[in-house]
């Protein structure tokens, strides 16, 4: 189902109405996640591996008062440049779109936007979640919601290391959200390979497939969560990753950092806190998770 609200580029059209492989990327990583000119590298490399494995790569974003599916450089320049690009979650899609502004898309928006192209699996690097601070904050993502009602497998590095995952976990189980762990049983803490929490192993793609079309036809609407643990040679280890987020957590607490600038804020401080480490490891988790969901939208 194609609108006027959306652009999708000819790539990605093709490949659609040809029945190929196509993934979606976000932008907010992009644009919010990391800094410039890392940020327009990964971009970029993102899009050649998905490429170099025959499959379309559609990073989303907002521009012209449209949601773009597939972008061109020009465009991938604006996102990692520009410092007037919106982070735009579900609730300001309509406003950003209205307002014909440039918008960088979170989890949540990017799988709105994957659904109403047709797009059934999105890589991203950890999602949002619930965080440390829920119970006086109430700050819990909106990607959480997204994933109860929109039918797209993202694959992802578990979830952000500053969250409590613990909690996260619950919500998406709440909200009846299958959650697999590729060819493990423990659930990624994003920049390290393990933590102390387990879900479900899923040792195929094939398996992967075979769910998410099962779950469609019972008509369910909600998506999937893939983790994919970081490789060992890449990550951070837990124990050193605490001390890191517990001084960026009160960091931005003591500045009253919320809402929306809270994750971009403490991304930020954690690759200054790790003399750049952590934006390497997330750069690489990255990497790794357009190749598995490269392979998961080839098996489709
Ligand atoms: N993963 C990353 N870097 C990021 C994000 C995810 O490696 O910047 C972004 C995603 O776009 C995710 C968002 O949807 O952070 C969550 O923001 P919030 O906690 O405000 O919902
Ligand atoms: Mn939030």
């Amino acid at each position: 189902m194609t609108s006027n609200i959306l652009k999708i580029g000819k790539k990605v059209v093709n490949a659609l109405e040809n029945n190929k492989p196509v993934i979606a990327l976000e932008s907010t990583i992009i644009s919010h996640g990391m800094p410039y000119p890392q940020n327009l590298k990964v971009a970029k490399k993102l899009e050649n591996i998905a490429d170099s494995m025959g499959v379309v790569p559609a990073t989303v974003c907002l521009m012209n008062g449209k949601i773009k599916i597939g972008v061109n450089e020009e465009e991938l320049k604006i996102l990692a440049q520009s410092s007037n690009v919106v982070k735009v979650s579900s609730r300001d899609l309509g406003k950003v779109l209205a307002e014909g502004k440039v918008g960088a898309t979170t989890v949540a928006a990017t799988m709105i936007a994957a659904r109403l192209a047709g797009i059934k699996v999105f890589a991203t690097g950890g999602i949002g979640g619930v965080h440390r601070s829920v119970n006086d904050s109430y700050d819990i993502s909106t990607d959480l919601i997204e994933f109860s009602r929109n039918p797209v497998i993202v694959v992802s590095a578990g979830a952000k290391a500053i969250l409590d995952l613990s909690k996260t976990l619950e919500f998406l189980e709440t909200y009846g959200v299958p959650v697999y762990s590729f060819k493990t049983d423990i659930f990624p803490a994003f920049y390290s390979s393990t933590s102390d929490l387990s879900v479900e192993q899923i040792n195929s793609v094939e398996a992967i497939a075979a769910i998410y079309k099962k779950n469609l036809e019972l008509g369910l609407k909600q998506g999937m969560l893939i983790a994919n643990p970081i490789p060992r040679k890449d990550e951070i280890t837990i124990e050193k990753m605490n001390k890191i987020i517990k001084i960026a957590l009160d960091d931005a607490k003591q500045k009253g950092i919320k809402g929306k600038k809270l994750t971009p804020f403490l991304l930020a401080k954690i690759v200054e806190l790790s003399d750049g480490d952590s934006l390497k490891t997330n750069i690489k988790l990255v990497e790794n998770n357009v190749k598995l969901a490269c392979k998961i939208a080839k098996v489709l």
